[in-house]
């Protein structure tokens, strides 16, 4: 929980280590991820890795109730899986009704090394994420 300012207002928010929106994860095609989420809160959580092509992986997947029992307060979950065959910027989010709007980040899946893009390449990349303020809710 963190005390964030929008709008002039601040309130206390589920957050991922204190940021809102949470750290943007870099990694390659075929990269094996271990992102080991920690419950802090008295509230469920899962993250589930919008776009992400689970291959093999399906309970990794982080839609609570359905790929998984969400991760209670106090307790450990560690998504494992592999981005294989797959590259460019996607998010991830909370899989838990109202969490979901600001539980949230990006992920960035560059070329395995050596693999230039298929376009020319950039000048400058600046990852932007499109989120929603909580007000007088
Ligand atoms: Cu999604």
């Amino acid at each position: 929980m963190k005390n964030i300012t929008r709008l002039c207002s601040s309130k206390p928010t589920v957050t991922v280590n204190g940021r809102y929106p949470g750290p943007t994860i870099y990694a390659r095609e075929d990269d094996t991820l271990l992102i080991k989420v920690v419950n802090h809160v008295k509230y469920n959580v899962s993250i589930h890795w919008h776009g992400v092509r689970q291959v093999r992986t399906g309970w990794a997947d982080g839609p609570a109730y359905i790929t998984q029992c969400p991760i209670q307060p106090g307790q450990v979950y560690t998504y494992n899986y592999t981005l294989t065959g797959q590259r460019g910027t996607l998010w991830w989010h909370a899989h838990i009704l109202w969490l979901r709007a600001t539980v949230y980040g990006a992920i960035v899946i560059l070329p395995k090394r050596g693999v230039p893009y298929p376009f020319p390449k950039p000048d400058h990349e600046k990852v932007i994420v499109l989120g929603i303020v909580l007000s007088h809710v």
